[in-house]
C-alpha cells in the first residue's frame, strides 16, 4: 500500500499544484504516494453550503463550524495521523517529516478564515503544526510544504546516495557554499583550496565554512551544536559527519 495523503480544504484546486511538477509529482505519477483533495464545502448541511459562522464571544472574522469539519474528517479517517495546519501550531521540523514518512499517510486540515472551532480539533486529537512565524492566508501552501518534505523521504523517491545521507546524518550545521566552473567569473575566484586537489584541506575548509555560517545565521543551531558536541579533546561525534541541512 502506498503512502496516502488526504487534504481537507476550501480550495481543492490548489492540489497538487507545484508538487505535480517536481520530484513529488513524478512519485505521484509512479503511485509511490497518492493525494486526495477533499472540498470541505461538500460537507455543509444547508442549501447555501455554509462552512463558517461568527465567533462566540465576538471579535473579527469567521470560524469554521465543527460539525462541517467533522463530517469532512469522518469521510477520510482510517487511523492515519491527523494534522491541523495553523499559525498557532508547533513548528514543523525534519523529525516530523521523518515520522510521517514512516507511517501509512496523513490527513491534513487546512484552515481559512480566522480559524476552526477548537472542539473538533480536540475531539480528533489533531496535531497542530505551523510552518513558521509569518502570516499566510491559509493552510494550503503549508500543506504543500509538508507533503514535499515527507514525500522526498519515501522509499524510491530520492536517489540512493541522497537517501543514504538522509538516513545516517542528523547534522546540525548549515551547508558549506558550493562552486563550479568557471574558476573565475566576473573577477570572482573560486577559493584556491577547492582547486588544490587536497581532499583533507577541502574537507577542513568546508567544515570551517559550515561552522562560520551556522554561527552567523543560526545562533540557535550553533548553541545546540556546541553544547551537544563539546568534549575534552575538542573532537566530537559530529566531526565524523557531513552537512545535511
Ligand atoms: C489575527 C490572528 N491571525 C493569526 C496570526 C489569524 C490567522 C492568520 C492567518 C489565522 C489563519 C491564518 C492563515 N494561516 C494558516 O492557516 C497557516 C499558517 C501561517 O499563516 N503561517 C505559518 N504556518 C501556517 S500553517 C497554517
Amino acid at each position: 500500500m502506498s503512502w496516502r495523503a488526504s487534504v481537507l480544504t476550501l480550495f481543492p484546486e490548489m492540489f497538487p499544484g507545484p508538487l505535480g511538477l517536481s520530484l513529488a509529482g513524478k512519485a505521484l505519477a509512479a503511485r509511490v504516494w497518492s493525494l486526495e483533495a477533499v472540498n470541505i464545502r461538500n460537507f455543509a448541511g444547508d442549501r447555501h453550503r455554509t462552512v463558517d459562522d461568527t465567533p462566540f464571544g465576538g471579535g473579527p472574522g469567521m470560524v469554521m463550524r465543527p460539525d462541517v469539519v467533522d463530517a469532512a474528517l469522518a469521510s477520510v479517517a482510517d487511523g492515519r495521523p491527523m494534522v491541523f495546519l495553523t499559525p498557532r501550531g508547533r513548528p514543523l521540523r525534519q523529525h516530523d517529516a521523518r515520522r510521517f514518512a514512516e507511517g501509512t499517510g496523513v490527513v491534513v486540515l487546512c484552515g481559512r478564515y480566522e480559524g476552526v472551532d477548537q472542539r473538533v480539533i480536540e475531539a480528533h486529537r489533531m496535531e497542530e503544526i505551523s510552518i513558521g512565524d509569518y502570516v499566510l492566508s491559509g493552510g494550503e501552501l503549508p500543506a504543500l510544504v509538508l507533503f514535499d518534505a515527507v514525500v522526498r523521504l519515501l522509499p524510491g523517491v530520492m536517489g540512493a546516495a541522497d537517501s543514504a545521507v538522509e538516513e545516517s546524518f542528523a547534522e546540525p550545521l548549515l551547508e558549506y557554499p558550493h562552486y563550479t566552473r568557471p574558476a573565475e567569473w566576473q573577477e570572482r575566484r573560486v577559493p584556491d583550496v577547492l582547486l588544490s586537489g587536497h581532499h583533507g584541506a577541502v574537507a577542513a575548509w568546508r567544515r570551517a565554512e559550515a561552522e562560520r555560517i551556522t554561527r552567523e545565521r543560526r545562533p540557535d543551531l550553533w548553541d545546540a551544536y556546541t553544547s551537544a558536541t563539546s568534549s575534552s579533546d575538542g573532537r566530537t561525534k559530529n566531526d565524523e559527519h557531513h552537512p545535511a541541512l
